[in-house]
């Protein structure tokens, strides 16, 4: 990691914190596009894909050797953006490295505290006190540290970020897996932890993984009542939720320029779902139009002048199989409506199937809540055609059958949607108007407990349906799928409907067929900004004084982390040997946790709470080797902590898959984890496991899962040896002293393991910037 000094100082004068990207940053980018990617092609002596070009117009060596699945590069991103629940933290590490300004435009986005309860209004105050020292904080380091702020009720990152911030071309890192959201826009937008955030707002490079690109070709048209949703679904029932990771994947092909630019946000924010680093769309008059709405002409002109450089070569695209790594095709003509889940997004099949599918599974086929909106699914174009469906029922009597919710992505779609009549349409077929913000998408959702106390279905527009994700709820089976069809089931009140052939029976006893849905693309009459929420920061925020309580519950300031000893590790204790899945919200829930975001120890209090112990099947709890008895994993690793006994985790397949939260790193870390070993990792959670200093190790043979048992202990050897791409031997010692050695990999680069041996990368950063 080097800091480039000419290269912050730069940026030192565009970290503006307005409320959008200034034309300038945008320039800036353009102006160097022609000369790297001329560059680029000469030195690879190869076409190059979208996703090349714009790396490699960001990369911070150019000229530096760059090979697909192998090299770590470093990057220099145009934005940060943080939502308030993992902003917490990486602000907290930012604090602690001692400068007086971000050296890269970033924003903070209040959206994932606020609870739905009730309706927009009251859950809104009802957040406002509630989480006032986290807003207040967060409010105070950004006007410190020249970081925009987006108050509670501006809308969700995501769309905020669309919005305002994403352009064709750029670059941008966010706190948050579905950061990809803005590859609608053409740009390649990475959901990263803490960590790396910290990174880029200290001017230093951001390191990854030059990423495998898999490429989608669009062709044909959709119609009916086929949308954007259903083509990432078909996209994650092909890849899985991990056949995405280390990769970019790039839409391609004709079909690309059918599909409004609030659509391919949908279908690449949830390509978080399929584990990909981002996934990303080519530059085209869609865009340019919703940039126009927005009121970015000058982006729009800027893109148009560079369009040619804003698409794959035509190489590229004559001879895709050539370019990517793995070729997908999808006909949209083709394209039937997808529903995705229970517990999963990629257990996809067609609407028409589901009711079957769900009898013979049991999956009760009543459902009892009907969800629309979210950062995936709420632009102007979804509201409009779900709205269409409701004008239709409510002029032919029919009615929700299903209670139905709706999430506006931001301040400026509810204030557009309010004025056009939408929410009307909503409020008219009963639903309740929530919150600008994630709500019941993160298990924001106080339910009335007979809704979940029983095996229940719901459908929604979101995106993640693991267990307990909405409601905190293991009794509450997910289906993902797009508005339109989310109301039309909420018509229906039954899993068992398909709406293109199926039809109702309404007041009057006649059986109703619905029509397709009918969308408007952009607000004829041009967006309007409702509320505004925007705080900038001052110019000269030194004197501000970031408050953080001693004594607060939900901040508390962060300690370093204690570099390595130069000791190899024996006899690890395995705190939790985890069966089966493995998230994020397995290792650090969200829910009622998301309060305790900003103080590292008190969330510590929910850790590994939803990992299965493999060797009893129970969620949460396991055997504490020190005394013999059986708890909570949070109270062992309590005890281990304070015991000084160091310890290990081990787990199955993509460990760490969905959230970027980077809690799930740091309470292992905190409570005096070493490593995780495991099958596979998800790419976020692997790199915040090694930002703080975890060794994240993979079986080399997957079945010595399988010899790990209860009472065993690990070591670990080699330690002052460890060399990128160089094996890692461990020991499991079993009870009667026996042991068995086996081998581990390791995805380290030699700055990795500078990290492992500095006791965290925060505390490298640290070391550099405290002169
Ligand atoms: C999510 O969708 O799971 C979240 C909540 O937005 C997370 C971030 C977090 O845990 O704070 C994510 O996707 O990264
Ligand atoms: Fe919020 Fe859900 Fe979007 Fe995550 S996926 S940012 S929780 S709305």
């Amino acid at each position: 990691m080097s800091k480039d000094d000419t290269t912050s100082d730069t940026t030192m004068t565009s970290t503006d914190s307005s409320a959008t990207t200034p034309i300038e940053l945008v320039s800036a980018v353009y102006d160097r596009l022609d000369d790297r990617v001329t560059a680029a092609r000469t030195e690879l002596g190869q076409p190059l894909t979208l996703t090349e070009k714009i790396l490699l117009n960001h990369i911070d060596q150019p000229g530096a050797v760059v090979e697909r699945a192998v090299s770590y590069n470093d990057l220099r991103p145009d934005r940060v953006a943080m939502q308030d629940a993992t902003a917490q933290m990486a602000l907290l590490q930012f604090m602690t490295a001692g400068l007086d300004r971000v050296a890269t435009p970033s924003t903070v986005h209040c959206d994932h505290l606020i609870q739905a309860k009730v309706g927009a209004k009251t859950d809104l105050l009802a957040a406002e006190s509630g989480n006032k020292e986290v807003y207040d904080f967060l409010e105070s380091v950004s006007a410190r540290y020249g970081i925009g702020f987006w108050g509670p009720g501006s809308g969700i990152i995501h769309q905020v970020v669309l919005e305002q911030y994403a352009f064709p071309g750029g670059m941008m890192v966010g706190t948050d897996s579905h950061t990809p959201n803005a590859g609608g826009l053409g740009m390649i937008a990475i959901g990263v932890g803490g960590a790396d955030a910290v990174d880029v707002m200290t001017g230093f490079p951001f390191n990854v993984r030059w990423p495998r690109v898999i490429g989608v070709h669009l062709t044909g048209r959709l119609s009916g009542w086929s949308a954007p949703k259903d083509i990432i679904l078909k996209v994650a029932e092909i890849l899985t939720v991990k056949g995405g990771t280390g990769a970019i994947v790039e839409y391609f092909g004709p079909g690309t320029e059918t599909i409004s630019c609030t659509g391919k946000a949908t279908i690449c924010n949830m390509g978080a779902e399929i584990g990909a680093t981002t996934s990303l769309f080519p530059y085209d008059e869609a865009m340019a139009r919703y940039l126009r709405s927005t009121g970015r002409d000058a982006i729009a002109d800027a893109a148009d002048a560079v369009a040619h450089h804003l698409r794959a070569d035509d190489e590229v695209l004559n001879d895709p199989d050539a370019a990517f790594d793995q070729v997908i095709e999808i006909d949209l003509s083709q394209l039937r409506p997808h529903i995705n889940g229970p517990q999963t997004p990629d257990l996809a099949r067609e609407v028409s199937a589901l009711g079957a599918e769900a009898t013979a599974n049991g999956w009760p086929l009543g459902i009892s809540s009907a969800l629309v909106g979210s950062c995936t699914n709420s632009s102007y174009e979804d509201i409009t055609r779900a709205a269409s469906i409701l004008r239709f029922a409510a002029d032919n009597g029919l009615r929700v059958k299903t209670p139905l919710m709706i999430t506006p992505g931001s301040e400026q779609v509810r204030a557009t949607i309010e004025r056009d009549g939408l929410l009307a349409t909503f409020e008219a077929a009963g639903a309740t108007v929530l919150a600008n913000a994630c709500g019941p998408c993160i298990g924001q959702w106080a339910r009335p407990a007979d809704a979940n106390d029983h095996v229940n279905t719901i459908v929604t527009s979101y995106n993640r349906n693991f267990p307990k994700r909405n409601d905190g709820s293991a009794n509450t089976l997910a289906f993902v799928t797009s508005p339109e069809t989310v109301v039309a089931l909420a018509l229906a009140g039954t899993l068992d409907f398909d709406p293109i052939t199926g039809s109702l029976p309404n007041d009057a006893g006649e059986d109703v067929h619905l029509p397709e849905p009918v969308g408007i693309e952009l607000p004829p009459t041009g967006f309007t900004p409702g509320d505004n929420t925007f705080v900038p920061a001052p110019a000269d925020g030194s004197g501000i004084d970031v408050k953080v309580s001693p004594t607060s519950d939900r901040l508390q300031l962060l300690e370093p982390f204690a570099a390595w000893d130069g000791q190899d590790i024996f006899d690890l204790p395995i705190l939790v040997k985890a069966q089966g899945k493995c998230t994020t919200d397995h290792i650090s829930m969200a829910g009622p946790w998301l309060k305790y975001r900003g103080h590292l120890e008190n969330i510590s209090g929910n850790l590994f709470l939803g990992a299965v112990n493999a060797f009893t099947g129970v969620a949460g709890e396991g055997k504490d080797q020190l005394d013999g008895t059986t708890k909570p994993y949070p109270e062992i690793a309590k005890h281990y902590h304070e015991a000084g006994q160091a310890w290990v985790a081990v787990g199955d397949e993509n460990w760490g898959e969905g959230s970027s939260r980077e809690h799930a790193a740091m309470e292992p870390r905190f409570r005096g984890c070493k490593a995780i070993i495991v099958r596979s990792f998800a790419r976020i959670h692997e790199a915040n496991l090694k930002k703080q200093g975890v060794l994240a190790l993979t079986f080399a043979d997957p079945a010595t899962y399988d010899l790990i048992g209860e009472d065993d202990r690990i070591t670990i050897t080699g330690l002052a040896n460890l060399t990128p791409g160089k094996p890692v031997d461990c020991v499991i010692t079993k009870p009667d002293g026996s042991t068995i050695t086996f081998q581990t990999n390791q995805t380290m680069s030699d700055e990795h393991i500078e990290w492992f041996r500095a006791g965290s990368a925060l505390n490298i950063i640290r070391a550099r910037t405290s002169h």
